[in-house]
C-alpha cells in the first residue's frame, strides 16, 4: 500500500517539525530548541509505517498562498491532506484560511481526506483557545488542537493516532473474501456457460480488464482455463483440470464466508486445539501439496468443506491458495512473502519462504501474528530437514518422506498452541493506555547526551511504538515493553 500525504500551511506554523517528530522519531525536545531550516518549494520525504509507503509532500509556507491560487497539481492523488495552522492566528484569519484550503483542496483532490491542526496551542491561553473553538465548531471538518510542548504530548499523540486510523493505514497483507468470491465466481459462470468472451466476463464479474487479466493468469498457467482468439474475440473456458478443480476445491469455497455455518461447532471440546488450528497445509509454487496436517481427525475437512461438498479434494487446496497469492500479488504489484484471507468463520494465513508456502487454518479470531513467529521457525524446521530432498520431490512428486516429520510436527504445534492460549489473554487485550504513557515518556527522554546509536535506537523505538499504538497490536506491545525496559536500563 503507498500512500500520498501532503503537509500545507503558512510559514512557521510547524509543519516540518511534526513531520519530523512523528515520522522520524526525532526529539521534542531538540526540535522546539533547534528549530529546522525553512523548507522551500516542495520537499518529498518517503517513511514507512506498518506496511505502508508513505510519501509526504512537505509544502514550504512562504508559498502557501500560492499552493492555493495557482492550479497547482501537488494535491493531486493525495489520500491525506494535513493542514497546518498557527493557534496564535486569529479566530477569522483561521477560518477564512480553512475555508480556502477546503474550497481549494475538495476541487483538487476529491478523494483526499482533510485534516485541520491548529498547532502551538501551548503559546495561547485557554480563553483564546475556546475563542477559537467557538468560532469553528459548526465547521464540518476534522479539525485538531495541538502542540509538541511535553505537557500537550499525551493529546496531541491521541490526535495523531486518530489521523492514521482515519486514513486506512495497512498493517498486515490481507486479502478479504471479495478477491475468493472473485475466484469463485469466475469458474461458476464459466462451468455454468462454458466459454465466455472476456468482454462479457468483465461485464459480469464487474471488473477491469487487467484485473480480470490476473485473474484469469495463473489459471491458465496452471492448465485450468485457456483462452483462445476466435474472431476477433478472447474467449475463455475451463480445461477438464479446470473443471475437477471447481467442482473439488471451488464449489466449497463459494460458501465458506457465511457466517450461518459454524464447522467448530462439532468439536466435542470447547477447548481443544482443532478450536484454535485447524491444521496447516504446506505447498509448492505450482500449488502442489507436500504436507497436509491436521490437528484433530478430520479438522482441516470439517473446516474449509463445511457445505459438506462430497467430491472436495483437499489436495487441491494448495493450487487454489497459489493462484490466489499470484493473483493478489499482480493486483497489488508487490511481493507478498505472508498473506492472510480472512472471512466469517475461517482465517489463512500464509507464509512463503523459498518457493514453498505453509499455511494455517485457524479460527478467525486467533491473532495470526501472534503466532506467527513460532510457525516461521517451525517451516524453518521443515526447510532444514528436507532441503536436500526438495528438489527430488520436485521432479517425482514423492511425498512419502515429508509423511515422517507429521508426529515432530503435530507435538510443535501443540506446543506453540497451547502457549498461545495461554498469553492470549494477556496479549490480545492491546493496552492503549499505558503505551501512549510510555511513548509521550519517551518523548521527553533528553537524548542530547546520548551517544550517536543510542539516539538512533531511540528514535526508532520511538517510530515502533507509534506503529503498535496505531495497529493495537497487543503481542507486539509485549515485546515492545521489554524491548523498551532493556534500553531504558542500558
Ligand atoms: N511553541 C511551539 N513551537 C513549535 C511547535 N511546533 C513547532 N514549533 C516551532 O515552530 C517553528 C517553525 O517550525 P517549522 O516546522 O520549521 O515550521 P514550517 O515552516 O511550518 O515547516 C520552529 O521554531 C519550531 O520549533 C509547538 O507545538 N509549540
Ligand atoms: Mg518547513
Amino acid at each position: 500500500m503507498s500512500k500520498k500525504v501532503v503537509l500545507v500551511g503558512p510559514q512557521e506554523v510547524g509543519k516540518s517539525t511534526l513531520r519530523k517528530w512523528i515520522f522520524e522519531g526525532d526529539s521534542v525536545i531538540k526540535l522546539l530548541e533547534n528549530p529546522l531550516e525553512a523548507t522551500f518549494g516542495v520537499e518529498n520525504y518517503s517513511y514507512n509505517l506498518l506496511m505502508n509507503d508513505i510519501g509526504v509532500f512537505d509544502l514550504a509556507g512562504q508559498e502557501n498562498d500560492r499552493w492555493f491560487e495557482e492550479n497547482t497539481e501537488v494535491f493531486n492523488e493525495s489520500d491525506l491532506i494535513i493542514n497546518v495552522l498557527d493557534a496564535r492566528f486569529a479566530p477569522k484569519i483561521l477560518e477564512d484560511k480553512i475555508n480556502l484550503a477546503l474550497k481549494v483542496e475538495t476541487r483538487q483532490a476529491p478523494k483526499s481526506l482533510l485534516f485541520f491542526l491548529i498547532h502551538k496551542i501551548d503559546l495561547i491561553d485557554t480563553k483564546q483557545l475556546e475563542k477559537i473553538k467557538k468560532a469553528l465548531k459548526d465547521k464540518n471538518i476534522n479539525i485538531f488542537y495541538t502542540s509538541i510542548k511535553v505537557s500537550y504530548l499525551p493529546s496531541t499523540i491521541e490526535c495523531f493516532v486518530e489521523i492514521f486510523k482515519k486514513s486506512g493505514l495497512e498493517w498486515e497483507n490481507k486479502i478479504d473474501f471479495d478477491l475468493v468470491k472473485l475466484n469463485t465466481s469466475l469458474f461458476h459462470i464459466l462451468n455454468e456457460k462454458k466459454v465466455m468472451s472476456l468482454n462479457k466476463l468483465e461485464d459480469h464479474l464487474k471488473v477491469e480488464k487487467s484485473t480480470l487479466e490476473s485473474l484469469i493468469h495463473p489459471y491458465v498457467e496452471a492448465e485450468l482455463l485457456n483462452i483462445q482468439d476466435v474472431e476477433k474475440e478472447k474467449l475463455v473456458y475451463l480445461l477438464e483440470k479446470g473443471e475437477i478443480f471447481y467442482k473439488k476445491i471451488l464449489r466449497t469455497f463459494e460458501n465458506i464466508d457465511s457466517k450461518a455455518i459454524q464447522p467448530t461447532a462439532e468439536t466435542a471440546d470447547v477447548d481443544s486445539i482443532a478450536k484454535y488450528l485447524h491444521g496447516l497445509i504446506i505447498s509448492d509454487m505450482h500449488g502442489k501439496t507436500l504436507l497436509t496436517i491436521e490437528t484433530e481427525p478430520g479438522s482441516l475437512d470439517k473446516a474449509l468443506n463445511s457445505s459438506k461438498n462430497e467430491q472436495f479434494d483437499i489436495e487441491l487446496i494448495g493450487m487454489f491458495l497459489n493462484a490466489l497469492q499470484k493473483f493478489s500479488q499482480e493486483i497489488n504489484v508487490q511481493n507478498l512473502s505472508s498473506f492472510r484471507v480472512q472471512g466469517g468463520n475461517l482465517k489463512i494465513t500464509s507464509i512463503s519462504r523459498k518457493n514453498l508456502t505453509l499455511t494455517l487454518f485457524t479460527a478467525p479470531e486467533v491473532e495470526a501474528g501472534n503466532i506467527k513467529e513460532d510457525f516461521d521457525n517451525l517451516f524453518d524446521s521443515f526447510l532444514t530437514k528436507y532441503e536436500d530432498y526438495i528438489p527430488t520431490f520436485h521432479t517425482t512428486g514423492n511425498i512419502s518422506p515429508f509423511v515422517k516429520w507429521i508426529p515432530e510436527a503435530k507435538e510443535k504445534i501443540t506446543t506453540i498452541i497451547e502457549k498461545y492460549k495461554e498469553t492470549k489473554g494477556k496479549a490480545e487485550i492491546f493496552d492503549a493506555k499505558k503505551a501512549k504513557k510510555m511513548y509521550a515518556y519517551l518523548n521527553e527522554v533528553d537524548d542530547k547526551e546520548f551517544k550517536l546509536e543510542k539516539q538512533l535506537h531511540l528514535k526508532n523505538l520511538k517510530v515502533k511504538l507509534l506503529e503498535t499504538i496505531i495497529s493495537e497490536d497487543g503481542s507486539k506491545f509485549m515485546n515492545m515493553e521489554m524491548e523498551l525496559n532493556k534500553y531504558l536500563t542500558n
